[in-house]
This record gives C-alpha cells, structure tokens and sequence, in this order.
C-alpha cells in the first residue's frame, strides 16, 4: 500500500514539473526580462570600397556625397575626405603630438576629437585649414551630432551631450543593455533619436535610444571581421550612414569599406574564420650535420663489409665440421670409456 502511495506521489510530481516546463516555454517566461532584450541582427554586404590599410580609422561620418574620416596614432594621424570609392581626396596630417580620434559634423565645420590631449580641432571643410579648437577633461573617443548637440564617448559606459559653439556638456546618458551598463562605446553615429556606437575590441554594435540610453538593437558583425586579415588591435571601427540612409561600416586598418543591410536574427552566430594551420617544415638543427652523415657512412660501410666476412666464416666452420663427421664405424669404435679416459 505505502509503494502504491510512494508511486502516485512520484507521478504527480512528474506531471506538475511537465506542465510547468510546458507552460514556461509557451509563456516564453526566462529569468531575464524580455521586454528589455534588443533586436538581434547580423550585417549583410550590399556593396564594398577600398579603404587604405593604413587609415586606423577613429571616426567616419557622410557629407554631401564624400566620406569624412578620423584617423589616429601619434605621428600617423589624419583628417581626410574619401570619395565614395573609397579613394582619398584630400587630407591632413595632425601635429605628431595628436592622436586623432571621434569626428563630427557642425554646418560647414569638422569637429575632431583626440585621445588624451583634451583638445577637441574644428576644421573648415571647405579648405581643410584648422580654425580653433576646444579644450575638454578625460580621453576623447567618439563624436556625433544629434541635431540639437554633439555626443561624445571617452571608453565609459556614459555619453557626454556638448554646446556647438563652446564643447560645455549640457548632459549625460548611462547607457544600458539588459539592465546593465555598456562600457567601451567607441565611435558613434547619430541618427534621428537614434546614437549607434560601436563596443571597442568587438565586433558588435549598438542603438541607443538616446533619451533614456537603452540599448534596443544589438548588431553582431563579425562576419566583416572575419574578413580582415590584421592583428587584434584592428578591430570594427567606423559607422557612417550616407544621404539615403544605407549603413557603411569599416575598422581600423581594414582594406574595404561596407555597405550593409541589417538582418533580424534569433540568437548572435559567431563567425569564426578557422585560417588552416600552415604546415611548419621541419629545419635540422645539428651544427655538425656533416659529421654526423660520415658516422653514419661508416657504419653502414661496416656492417656492409662485415656481412659476407660473417658468410664466409659461417660456411667455413660448416663445412669443417662436415670433414670432422666421424665415419659410422669410428663412430662405433669411441666408446664412453674412451671419452672419459681421453678426459683424464
Ligand atoms: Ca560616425
């Protein structure tokens, strides 16, 4: 009767962890809060330029038909317009002191941003010549215009709201994926409520909403990466979105630039490009190789000659003892005795 029991017990215990499964699945309940959860997408390429493998591009905007791009690294820095080929058309180098960083766009003007002077150059882009130039706190790293203010990025999780005309902050933006702060936002793009920001040393990018610095999409591109042959520090950096509102994408030192088109995903695949291993040769490392190849020489010259010695020999006691072979008879005739008087 108590085994009846102990079983009903146990099967009703199955059942009710079913249904909870069942339900929980159905609900698409998770310990997450899914309202909060961003878009996944992956990125598509629609069109391709060549981008200069030694731009390590910091910023990149769209102006009126031509690419505007920051580029960094002390005494590499530069300003520079691309056509939309790819091909550049102009440029500027920055004193060698500066390593150039986030860049934006004011009316006929180019802010950009530096490192870790604190200095923030305006340059008319009509003439490319430096007209002034701001000074701020902290490291500089991204920068875009909103309409209404310049948003700059410093590696935090936090966005900075600047004044046009004097670069004074007027606010900040927390931004948060899932609750949680989003530090290393590197070079931006703003678009309509939109800030799109990629995360240094990845290969994602994000939209924030630039009211309340949520994340709401959540781009994976490393299938653009993959492509890129450089080493770590050559990673995804340069979002720019042209007059008819297609995305250009492209990294530091990478040789193209993209055009993409944004594809919804269930979850993020990484794309990992496996480089088959290259079979390493195999180098002998004896510095007396030499005379090692005469050792060996000899032996085999040995044991060569030693061989039919050997043969000879073998045959020669062989047929001795065939001599030697004591005829029946003598055979008969020794007799133990004998052997043993012999040994006496
Ligand atoms: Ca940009």
């Amino acid at each position: 009767m108590q085994r009846r029991i102990g079983a009903l017990f146990a099967s009703i215990l199955f059942i009710s962890s079913l249904q909870y499964i069942y339900i929980k699945e159905v609900s698409g309940e998770s310990s997450s809060n899914s309202e909060s959860e961003p878009q996944l997408m992956q990125v598509n390429i629609t069109n391709e330029v060549e981008h200069d493998e030694q731009a390590f591009t910091q910023g990149l905007l769209w102006y009126d038909g031509m690419f505007y791009e920051s580029t960094g690294l002390w005494g590499e820095s530069m300003l520079r317009e691309l056509h939309p080929n790819g091909t550049v058309n102009r440029s500027k180098d920055l004193n060698e002191t500066l390593f150039g960083e986030g860049l934006a766009r004011v009316g006929e003007k180019l802010i950009q941003l530096t490192w870790k002077n604190g200095t923030a150059l305006v340059w008319n882009i009509s003439n490319f010549q430096l007209e002034s130039q701001f000074e701020y706190e902290g490291d500089g790293w991204g920068l875009c215009n909103d309409g209404t203010d310049l948003v700059m990025s410093n590696g935090s999780s936090n966005l900075s709201f600047r004044k046009y005309d004097d670069f004074s902050i007027v606010r900040h933006l927390n931004v948060s994926l899932d609750g949680q702060p989003v530090s290393n936002l590197n070079e931006l793009e703003c678009a309509g409520e939109y800030i799109w920001a990629n995360i240094y040393l990845t290969d994602n990018i994000i939209r924030i909403n630039s009211s309340t610095g949520i994340v709401d999409l959540f781009i994976n591109a490393s299938s653009l990466s993959g492509l890129q042959t450089g080493d770590s520090n050559d990673v995804l950096n340069g979002i720019a979105i042209d007059d008819e509102g297609k995305m250009w994408l492209t990294g530091k030192k990478w040789d193209s630039l993209y055009e993409v088109e944004l594809i919804e995903v269930e979850e993020i695949v990484e794309v990992v490009v496996v480089q088959e291993p290259v079979p390493t040769p195999t180098i002998q490392s004896c510095n007396d190789c030499e005379e090692q190849e005469e050792d060996a020489s000899l032996q085999l010259y040995m044991i060569y000659s030693l061989l039919p010695i050997a043969a000879l020999t073998t045959a020669a006691i062989g047929m001795f003892k065939v001599w030697r072979r004591p005829q029946d008879d003598e055979a008969k005739a020794l007799a133990p005795m004998d052997v043993f008087e012999d040994d006496e």
